[in-house]
């Protein structure tokens, strides 16, 4: 198999090098971040005489890596560069990334921009941390539980808790290295899925606000400046009550519009199981993905349109 070589070649930089930097994609979820911790605890468990410096932006806390301060020049030029979950170049959150002496990619993505001397690259896998989960496992490195904790929850929110399309044998075979390596599920799941009292709130009264069309096949709920106000809760909170209308066998495309204070201009999130409503949200200032996307409107008068437009890819 291709990868086996390209596993080795992954082992052997490693050696190669004493400096080595690992950068996240902007923007950091936990697939990039997950990779980038896990690798550096990989590194530092299973070879000597290794500094390990972690980049980029830190994941909900919009600071940077306290690594970064402690990176020099004479550090930079000599370093290997892995890059974790990242397709472009262009996307590693790195400032010096055209400085370093080699760049290797570890990725998932489909291959667009074939950067890096050596890379390690399975479109196939759900998650990063699947790839860096089976190369540890297949060349026989120590995996502390830190970091197969790390590891395990890339794994989780990338395949939506083995629920997307991607997930196969590989996905599971993963978690069961994570799982026998000491990781606690219950700990990681609580960490990630549970929510505060005022989201739940939130998320309850979300649901009696959606309003229905086309005989329930799309629901859509409205939350106005004035409204957003009220609710004590961020962006990306607001935004979260999307997922009340998820998994209903009658609602074929769902969304949720958005203004926040202060703004004209009204967001839209919109899901479907089936249709590709990314091609009518590149029609309103937006894009995505196929049966994920967002769109952008001017102000309310446009959204009759953009909703008349999602009935039509259902009839
Ligand atoms: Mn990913």
């Amino acid at each position: 198999m291709e990868n086996k070589s390209n596993e080795l070649a992954l082992l052997k930089v490693i050696e190669q090098y004493e400096n080595i930097i690992i950068a996240k994609h902007v923007s950091p979820d936990w697939d990039t971040q997950g990779s980038a911790y896990a690798l550096r605890e990989i590194i530092l468990n299973n070879f000597n005489n290794k500094n390990v410096y972690v980049v980029g932006e830190k994941m909900n806390f919009g600071t940077r890596e306290e690594d970064e301060s402690k990176l020099t020049e004479g550090i930079i030029s000599t370093s290997l560069l892995i890059t974790v979950d990242v397709a472009n170049f262009e996307r590693v959150d790195f400032e010096f990334k055209e400085k370093v002496k080699e760049v290797f990619k570890v990725d998932h993505h489909l291959e667009v921009d074939n950067f890096g001397k050596g890379k390690l690259v399975d479109p196939s896998a759900i998650a990063c941390t699947q790839v860096i989960t089976l190369w540890s496992n297949n060349c026989n490195l120590k995996l502390t539980k830190l970091g197969a904790t790390y590891l395990y929850f890339g794994l989780i929110t990338d395949s939506g808790r083995f629920l997307f399309e991607k997930t196969n044998g590989k996905t599971f075979l993963a978690a069961k290295i994570l799982v026998e390596a000491g990781v606690i599920i219950t700990e990681v799941y609580s960490e990630l899925f549970l929510k505060k009292l005022e989201l739940a709130k939130w998320h309850n009264k979300a649901f009696s606000m959606a309003e229905f069309k086309n005989n329930n096949e799309i629901a859509y709920i409205k939350v106005t400046s004035d409204f957003f106000e009220t609710l004590n809760l961020g962006e990306e909170e607001v935004k979260s009550a999307l997922t009340v209308l998820s998994g209903i066998k009658e609602i074929k495309i769902w969304a949720l519009a958005y203004q926040t204070p202060g703004n004209e201009n009204v967001k839209v999130s919109i899901r479907s199981r089936d249709f590709n409503i990314n091609s009518v949200a590149t029609n309103y200032n937006g894009g995505g993905h196929k049966l994920a996307s967002g769109a952008k409107l001017n102000s309310w008068n446009e959204l009759d349109n953009l909703i008349t437009d999602l009935q039509d890819l259902i009839e």
